[in-house]
């Protein structure tokens, strides 16, 4: 074929949203780019409408700019009428309709988009070419191949590869800055009583025109929203707002806090950026390049540790999470170690139920499809392990009620750290608690309907009967686990009497989950 001839179709999907990506650095006339808004992707689970609405707005906003660049991009609207809904069909229509000689589209961070595009690419006899994402620090296999040969994998030692291998964090002799690797015995306190937390910045889109799409189509949606000021960041510039307040105001206590929970507050000190990153309007490198920066000028406000806690999570947990994801899928999905086979309480979906706790975290996620990382381990995740809920409906929930939930850093944290479903790929034991925990690390007990100080009787918190249920339940599989002993000592020291009543107890509040 006449070079001439030539013209290049370019799929983008709504999580590569990098404008700092090669493809973008020239202006190419014989290369289309195309972005679709598909029911392929709005209805793989039923999402929070905040997270299609803010997937849509960004990819609009991120058309638009494209087009202000003067590169050529085609855009697929929900409603519009040569719409065929999903990435191969509507791909193939554009092919033949506009005579594309070669299509090309970057690596899917998602498992089953992934086999889709690599069918339809295969299926082709154009020529065809796949990309990296330029977005994340380490590649698909780098985790496969650091812990090759290996019994187990480690965080820890990932992490500490990374830092090494990034120079992030770093002193001379390849040794950590400050002699330490982790720093998370400084980190994790409650929030002082009367202490008031930054109030979280946040933007004022008007998508309310995305929203009557929305509705038109019917999608079934979860959770609430203002859409004419819709609060999350839709483009770059509002995603360079958050992180600079984050690291002006939050960065200086993040990891004092970060364990922390408060009435009434549904961020604290946490970055809020898991969306722009996600859809990758950030870059991992940049935010941790800007909080080292900003920790070198402001030394005395922003301790060590709490740059180091930060940093952990994005070079750390973000890249493990992914590392284990590809290592493991498509297996993964279907893990359920426990065997649990509960339904999700009702109460899931609208967050009525008097368990404080749950209230807060559950109404917080519908008004805003945001919890934070304690909130979904150890007040949602850990109800629903101690229930028993089946792995595939926690999966589904958290996949799609929270504004940054994709499925490649979604399910390792739901199905692996938080429900131990994978039977301790992720993490090494179970992260579950009695109301000790709960009381210890936010201020939900003191105005709750239920006594966290009891375990059985009117009144008593589930979560302290469910706990040793939990341990009862499985004592086969976790007694031998060295990290979980010491609780089956505690348990079996207690009297058969208070054993029986705590486990009827628990029996009861099972039966009766929905009233909860
Ligand atoms: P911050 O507390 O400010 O942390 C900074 C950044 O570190 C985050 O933006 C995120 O990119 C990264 N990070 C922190 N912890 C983790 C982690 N465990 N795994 C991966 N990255 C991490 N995160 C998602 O991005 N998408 C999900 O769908 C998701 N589902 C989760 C489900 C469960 C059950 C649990 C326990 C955790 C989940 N997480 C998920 C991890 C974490 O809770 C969120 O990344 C975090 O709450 C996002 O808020 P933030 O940006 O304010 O985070
Ligand atoms: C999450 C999401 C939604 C709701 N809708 C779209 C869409 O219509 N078009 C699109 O390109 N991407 C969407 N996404 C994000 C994709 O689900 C995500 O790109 C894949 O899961 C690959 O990670
Ligand atoms: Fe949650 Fe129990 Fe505390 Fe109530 S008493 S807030 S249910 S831990």
């Amino acid at each position: 074929m006449h070079p001439n001839n030539k013209k290049t179709l370019r799929l983008i999907l709504g999580d590569q949203l990098n404008i700092h990506h090669n493809w973008f650095h020239t202006v190419d006339e014989t290369v289309t780019y195309v972005l679709m808004e598909v029911r392929s992707e709005t209805d793989y689970v039923q999402h929070h409408i905040q997270k299609v609405l803010g997937v849509f707005a960004a990819m609009r906003a991120f058309a638009q700019t494209l087009q202000n660049l003067k590169h050529r991009v085609l855009y697929l609207r929900l409603n519009d009428a040569d719409n065929l809904q999903s990435f191969d069909r509507n791909c193939e229509a554009l092919i033949a309709k506009h005579h594309f000689t070669r299509f090309e589209y970057q690596l899917p961070d998602e498992y089953r988009v992934d086999q889709c595009l690599k069918a339809f690419a295969g299926s082709l006899t154009l020529e065809t070419k796949v990309y990296d994402t330029e977005h994340f620090y380490s590649t698909r296999s780098e985790l496969k191949d650091l812990f090759a040969g290996k019994k187990s994998y480690v965080m820890e030692t990932f992490y500490r590869y990374m830092r090494k291998k990034h120079q992030v964090l770093m002193a001379y002799g390849n040794k950590p800055l400050h002699d330490k690797w982790n720093f998370d015995e400084e980190n994790r306190q409650k929030l002082p009583k009367n202490h008031k937390p930054i109030t979280p910045l946040v933007f004022e889109n008007d998508a309310s025109g995305i929203e009557t799409e929305i509705k038109k189509a019917h999608i079934k949606t979860i959770g609430t929203v203002d859409s004419k000021k819709f609060l999350w960041p839709i483009n770059r510039i509002q995603s360079l707002a958050l992180l600079e307040f984050f690291i002006e105001h939050c960065l200086p206590q993040f990891g004092t806090y970060q364990d922390a929970m408060a009435l009434d507050e549904w961020s604290l000190y946490h970055s809020r950026l898991s969306f722009s990153l996600n859809i990758k309007l950030l870059s991992p490198k940049e935010v941790v390049d800007k909080a080292i920066e900003a920790h070198s000028n402001r030394k005395t406000e922003i301790a060590f540790h709490q740059l180091e806690g930060f940093v952990r999570q994005i070079i750390g947990w973000r890249e493990y999470m992914r590392g284990i994801y590809w290592l493991k899928m498509p297996e993964y999905a279907s893990l359920n170690y426990f065997e649990h086979k509960a339904s999700l309480p009702t109460w899931f979906w609208t967050g009525q139920t008097n368990m404080n706790c749950l209230k807060q975290a559950i109404q917080q996620s519908l008004e805003f499809a945001y919890a934070h990382h304690i909130q979904r381990l150890m007040i949602t995740g850990n109800f629903a392990l101690l229930a028993g809920i089946d792995p595939d409906e926690v999966d589904a929930w958290y996949l799609g009620i929270y504004i940054d939930a994709f499925e490649w850093v979604e399910i390792t944290n739901t199905r692996g750290m938080s429900q131990f479903a994978d039977g301790g790929i992720v993490g090494t034991k179970p992260y579950v608690s009695s109301a000790a925990y709960i009381h210890k690390m936010s201020s939900y007990c003191g105005t709750c309907s239920y006594d966290k100080s009891k375990k059985t009787g009117a009144n008593a918190c589930p979560f302290n009967s469910l706990y040793w249920n939990f341990y009862a339940r499985h004592e086969q599989r976790l007694a031998k686990n060295p990290r979980i002993g010491m609780m089956y000592q505690v348990w079996n020291k207690m009297q058969p009497d208070d054993q029986a009543a705590i486990l009827k107890q628990a029996d009861l509040y099972l039966q009766q989950i929905n009233e909860l």
